[in-house]
């Protein structure tokens, strides 16, 4: 049987390919434990500056598995405590880039995994969908936290209840992903973007993302005092120096992402 999940290591990045493409990619508990093992990898590994999350085959990620599952409700409250949410949680808390190409459609969980990443980029045919509501299942995988603040209330309200497919560039327009680009282009596009991230001031992105994290709770009085509290930490770290430098130096700057 192949491997539920294929990581390949590139210099300073780390593509996770979702590899079940005959069911779309569905997340099993297999699938589940493998991408969880590689999250954690990758986030203790400094050699590793930015992650490429993707999907095999014609899809990114049809959601649960729901072959391998029954219908008992603490068998489904456990796959969420034990796989989904601390899926998000590992990505959300993941201390460097994380950039998803949506190869294909992302449905129920499958959308809500790729809207967790950092940088969304979808190929044309891609197409996103709360599909919860349609075997009577609420949005999970933070799909109720994301959406608002992503597409607004009505149009969250609108996805949650109806299960409607959002194309990719609705989603663009929407502010939903960050781009939709033709699906020949995608994994160039995407491979692009991680080498690029994966030169840069690792440490300082991962404290960029710390302040957007907290932001969603945050006072604009507390957000000021915790960006002031991250910008002295970036400020102490060598590749803020480095950064000066190169730019009075006019050259490009050569960040070793160290804290
Ligand atoms: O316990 C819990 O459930 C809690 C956790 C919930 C998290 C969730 O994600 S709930 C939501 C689960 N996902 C869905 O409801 C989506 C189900 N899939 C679809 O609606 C459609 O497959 C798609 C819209 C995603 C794509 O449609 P289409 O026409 O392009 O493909 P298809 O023909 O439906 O699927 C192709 C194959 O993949 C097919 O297998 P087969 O017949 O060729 O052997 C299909 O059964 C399989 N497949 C697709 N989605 C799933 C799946 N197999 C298992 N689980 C799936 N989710």
């Amino acid at each position: 049987m192949s491997e539920p999940l294929l990581v390949e290591v590139g210099e300073g990045w780390r593509k996770l390919t979702l590899n079940r493409p005959d069911k779309l990619n569905a997340f099993t508990v297999e699938l589940h434990r493998a991408l969880a093992a590689a999250l954690d990898e990758a986030a203790a590994d400094p050699s590793c500056r930015a992650l490429l999350l993707t999907g095999a085959g014609r899809a990114f990620c049809a959601g649960q598995d729901l072959e391998s599952i029954g219908t008992d409700p603490a068998g489904v409250r456990d796959l969420l405590t034990e796989h989904y949410n601390p899926l998000i949680r590992r990505i959300r808390a993941m201390p460097k880039p994380v950039v998803c190409a949506v190869n294909g459609v992302a449905a129920g969980a499958g959308a809500n995994v790729a809207l967790a990443c950092d940088i969304v980029l979808a190929g044309k045919r891609a197409k996103f969908i709360q599909a919860f509501a349609k075997i009577a299942l609420v949005p999970d995988s933070g799909g109720t936290w994301f959406l608002p603040r992503l597409v607004g209330e009505a149009r969250a309200r609108a996805l949650a209840l109806t299960g409607e497919a959002v194309s990719a560039e609705q989603a663009e327009s929407w502010g939903m992903i960050w781009r939709a680009v033709d699906d020949a282009a995608l994994m160039e596009e995407a491979g692009r973007l991680v080498a690029s991230l994966a030169t840069g001031p690792t440490a300082a992105l991962g404290l960029i993302k710390q302040a957007l994290e907290a932001s969603a709770d945050n006072t604009l009085e507390g957000q000021l005092a915790l960006e002031a509290k991250l910008q002295r930490q970036a400020s102490e770290m060598p590749d803020y120096a480095e950064g000066v430098a190169a730019f009075t130096q006019k050259r490009p700057a050569r960040f070793t992402g160290q804290a």
